[in-house]
């Protein structure tokens, strides 16, 4: 018998991975939460039926989501993310040098335990690491809080539909923008070129509206729809662009980011840069 898993990414098109079984599944008061084991990808994390990360291609979206804007910035030593419960966003931050502190802010409480058990390689930083701090929290409700707090903030979100919709809303980057220290820097996933067009472009303008440095960036994630997908990043004083190449940090664990794919990120293909 085979057993195959499909995420229908839009009415019209999906993904379909054979899968070995099921490690596990249940319902959050946030969402359903699942585990797969996939032939092609190895483990996979799904929330509402949607793939979030799989033990495969994670690299890339979790390098990306992460190293850019802690890069950007001269001494990132206090970063939160917010969602990212699987802790890959997490574990690339612990990696930089500068990082003193970098806060989780998870409102599903399951999907921290549940990527503990079933993908350590991706929670790793989630278990007893000394410069970590994870609260199970309203990221919404923390930003407004937290008032001129944060170096960098990444917000490493589901797709706008459901709780996370305010996650793309521009009261919810004012509040971040107020989160992050005056030079601080923000970056969120921000969909497919592809499939999202309309969401690249309300993002990239809610983000424009309250940071004077928006940027739009964008890397190959095989298991997302359409397989491209972009980030941007708010910054109220330092350009992604304007680094210097010989400051960029790069962990030799890294298999996506470096210095050259920091500046290529930002080249963007005709069809993107059209969104903006
Ligand atoms: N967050 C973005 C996943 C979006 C995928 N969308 C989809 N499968 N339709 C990923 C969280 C990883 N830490």
């Amino acid at each position: 018998m085979e057993l195959w898993f499909t995420e229908k990414q839009t009415p019209n098109v999906g993904i379909t991975c054979k899968i070995t079984r099921t490690l596990h599944t249940e319902t959050t008061p946030f969402q359903e939460l699942a585990v797969i084991e996939t032939l092609q990808f190895g483990r996979m994390l799904v929330l509402d039926g949607m793939v979030q990360t799989t033990v495969v291609d994670e690299f890339v979206y979790h390098e990306m989501i992460a190293h850019v804007a802690l890069n950007t910035h001269p001494n990132p030593e206090k970063v939160m993310v917010i969602g990212g419960g699987d802790g890959g966003t997490i574990r690339e931050i612990v990696k930089h040098p500068k990082v003193k502190k970098a806060v989780l802010v998870e409102i599903d409480e399951r999907v921290i335990e549940v990527s503990k058990q079933y993908l350590p390689e991706i929670a790793v930083a989630l278990m007893g690491n000394p410069k970590v701090e994870v609260r199970v929290e309203d990221g919404i409700k923390h930003v407004k809080e937290h008032k001129g707090e944060y170096d960098v903030i990444i917000i490493d979100s589901t797709e706008p539909v459901g709780p996370a919709v305010e996650l793309f809303s521009e009261d919810f980057y004012k509040n971040v923008y107020e989160s992050l220290k005056d030079d601080g820097i923000m970056v969120a996933q921000t969909e497919s070129p592809f499939f999202n067009r309309d969401i690249i472009k309300n993002s990239f303008t809610r983000i424009g509206k309250n940071f004077p440095i928006t940027r739009l960036y964008f890397a190959t994630v095989p298991t997302y729809p359409s397989g491209v997908w972009t980030f941007t990043l708010g910054s109220k004083k330092y350009d992604p662009l304007a680094v210097k190449k010989e400051d960029i940090f790069v962990d030799p664990s890294n298999k996506y980011y470096n210095a050259e794919v920091h500046f290529g990120a930002f080249m963007l293909p005709n069809f993107i840069a059209e969104i903006i």
